[in-house]
């Protein structure tokens, strides 16, 4: 059996990211979207929520409905002082590290909350018993998260300095069971690190992620890029950030953070919740204002006018 999960922690005075929290509602819209298009998409799989905390009506019975499973895991793996930015984010870790204790499973997705599944995840279990599958975030080695999660390696691990760590989000981690075991032992091992020379990190779990995946890479575990599988889409308005790879690639696990979640995301929670069903693909890719799949018609036409012009 395969498992999809999402973890999810509410507690007072932690923090969901950089900025004011969004409020617990915002997700639980978000987690039975995910959730609900998952299952949907992968009948066959187990789908799970792994939250610290009681799930409030109606959200539980459309969990229910849905088919997915409601599992109870304290917050007290991966946890540092609540002012941090995204503390809460590192529950990610605790949950991943109580569903390889506590659960059966052949392999393994954990994924972000405000996601939409849009495909199977067919070829994503077959490359996850060869990798431990990572998103990674296009960015250049001075972007400053980037540039800081390498900083944060090289207090670490001073020999070689500077580092230029690959950057992965924490929006999605897969394998099969062994492989996620050994990573999450890694992981385990940076936390406890970091927790004696009193770090602490900035930018989430993925400061972890990322010196966990450099560290397997550098002892012969393969790490992967999962972007085949699941892109990060940047839909507002002045960060447009996006791809035709929806359609083309296409790619399974449409990722909308940032606005997304109060918006596209908003509004497929409300159709399916009213009609029982998501809208079909095209509506969605309408509803993100993802970009046409084809170069504009006039532009075309004449460049290819000017190239036919003799010289
Ligand atoms: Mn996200």
């Amino acid at each position: 059996m395969d498992l999809i999960f999402t973890a999810f922690a509410t507690l007072d005075g932690f923090r969901e990211n950089a900025d004011a929290n969004r409020g617990s509602d915002v997700y639980y819209r978000c987690i039975v979207v995910a959730l609900a298009s998952a299952k949907a998409q992968n009948p066959d799989c187990q789908v799970a929520l792994v939250t610290n905390a009681p799930v409030p009506a109606p959200f539980d019975s459309q969990l229910h409905k849905a088919g997915v499973t409601i599992y109870q895991c304290p917050f007290e793996r991966f946890r540092f002082r609540a002012d941090l930015p995204w503390s809460l984010a590192f529950y990610k870790l605790c949950a991943l590290s109580w569903v390889l204790e506590h659960l059966t499973f052949d392999r393994c997705v954990m994924m972000d909350a405000d996601t939409y599944t849009q495909y199977p995840l067919t070829d994503l279990w077959r490359e996850a018993d060869e990798a431990v599958l990572l998103y990674q975030v296009p960015h250049p080695a001075s972007q400053p998260m980037a540039a800081a999660i390498s900083r944060c390696c090289d207090a670490f691990y001073p020999d070689g300095a500077p580092h230029v760590l690959t950057h992965f989000g924490g929006e999605l981690v897969a394998g099969c069971r062994g492989r996620l075991q050994e990573f999450m032992d890694l992981c385990g091992e940076i936390y406890q690190e970091m927790q004696a020379r009193k770090v602490l990190p900035q930018d989430g779990d993925e400061v972890i992620l990322c010196i966990a995946a450099w560290r397997a890479l550098r002892t012969g575990r393969p790490v992967r890029a999962a972007n085949a599988y699941i892109w990060r889409y940047w839909l507002g308005a002045r960060h447009y950030f996006v791809s035709t790879n929806y359609c083309l690639v296409p790619i399974c696990i449409l990722h909308l953070p940032g606005s997304g979640k109060d918006r596209q995301l908003k509004l497929l929670y409300r159709r399916y919740t009213k009609q029982g069903v998501f809208p079909d693909r095209r509506a969605v890719w309408r509803l993100c204002g993802l970009p046409a799949a084809h170069p504009p018609l006039l532009n075309t036409l004449w460049v290819r006018l000017l190239a036919a012009l003799p010289d």
